[in-house]
């Protein structure tokens, strides 16, 4: 049981899940074996706990992208070694889809560096989806900012999740991302929803942000309604060239926080233990599994940055006892 002086300030979730940031803080604050015992029986009580979502990822557009975002080596605003390229051809991406289905992903995520996606390339994006979902693979994109009527156009290709970062909170925003606002964020967001696509957002930690700014983002997650399906916390990746690239790393055990606080505030979300793996121990990520973890990105690669390699990871499985989630029955 956790400590008596914190159990009354978390005891239950608010009936009509609104969480404030000071409620989130005081769980982020609660003895550590106190947070992970309460996020994990919140684990057991809605998922497998032992069972995990592979989702794996295709830079279908890299490079040369218009918004500013700090940590981002596709960003045109810095110069890193990153080469640009156009649209992946389809064949490319449908072999790409196929080796990750055959290595037993379940979701395909298909990236673009754009700020926005245009009208000219939802044809070309909305035969990628159809092709990747007749492969039996639940697909996910994330393009950047949306229309209502090319939301609308996805999901019609069968599109099944947007996936559209928050990022960090409302007041750290501005720190990063100069080009946009929270605001086009949550729009976005809000479109993707109207369309019926399952939503995934998250953000990455340790670019700098407090402990606060960590709450603020999982505040506004945990207050949408409902919260989105799939939540990727990212650990910044710090890629050369970019104003964030000699950020000190934030500690793991911060980390291992991020996901259990998430976990008792989303019971019912995919939270996906994302970007950054490579630079965490085995020890670490069956912290974040045990805490509520139950996604993570598989392949060696992720959009432009190496990821754990899929070799190892199917060591790190086997060893903790993990079991994959199937892809859905097509
Ligand atoms: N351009 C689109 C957008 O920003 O929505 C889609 C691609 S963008 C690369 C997708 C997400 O990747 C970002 O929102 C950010 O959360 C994450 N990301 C990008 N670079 C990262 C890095 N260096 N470390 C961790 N996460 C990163
Ligand atoms: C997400 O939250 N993380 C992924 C995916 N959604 C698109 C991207 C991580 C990118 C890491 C840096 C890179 O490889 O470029
Ligand atoms: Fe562009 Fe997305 Fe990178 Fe920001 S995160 S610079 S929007 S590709």
């Amino acid at each position: 049981m956790e400590s008596t002086q914190h159990a009354a300030a978390i005891s239950s979730a608010p009936a009509e899940a609104s969480w404030s940031r000071e409620a989130i803080l005081e769980l982020y604050t609660l003895p550590f074996s106190d947070l992970l015992s309460r996020a994990h029986d919140v684990h057991r009580q809605h998922w497998d706990a032992n069972t995990l979502q592979l989702s794996t990822l295709m830079s279908i557009k890299t490079g040369g992208c218009a918004e500013d975002c700090k940590y981002c080596g596709q960003s045109a605003s810095y110069t890193t070694k990153l080469q640009v390229e156009k649209l992946s051809p389809v064949e490319e991406v449908e072999q790409a889809a196929r080796a990750a289905k055959n290595a037993g992903a379940s979701r395909f995520c298909m990236g673009a560096a754009w700020r926005e996606l245009k009208d000219r390339d939802v044809p070309k994006v909305a035969e990628l989806v159809r092709r990747v979902k007749a492969l039996g693979l639940e697909t996910c994109m994330t393009l950047g900012m949306l229309k209502q009527e090319q939301a609308d156009t996805l999901r019609d290709a069968g599109l099944d999740y947007y996936n559209h970062n928050i990022d960090t909170s409302e007041e750290y925003y501005p720190e990063v991302i100069s080009t946009r606002n929270y605001a086009d964020r949550l729009d976005t967001l809000d479109k993707a929803r109207d369309s019926g696509l399952k939503l995934c957002s998250g953000g990455i930690i340790g670019m700098g942000e407090s402990r606060g700014d960590r709450a603020g983002m999982l505040e506004t997650l945990a207050n949408m309604a409902p919260p989105p399906e799939s939540v990727p916390i990212n650990m910044l990746v710090p890629v050369a060239g970019t104003p964030l690239a000699d950020t000190p790393p934030l500690e793991p055990l911060e980390l291992v926080r991020t996901i259990a606080v998430a976990r008792v505030l989303m019971p019912q979300s995919h939270l996906r233990l994302s970007a950054g793996r490579e630079a965490l121990s085995d020890e670490a990520q069956a912290l974040c599994f045990f805490a509520g973890a139950n996604s993570v990105f598989y392949g060696d690669r992720l959009l432009t940055t190496d990821n754990q390699e899929a070799s190892d990871d199917r060591k790190l499985f086997a060893s903790l006892g993990l079991h994959t989630e199937p892809a859905p029955a097509s």
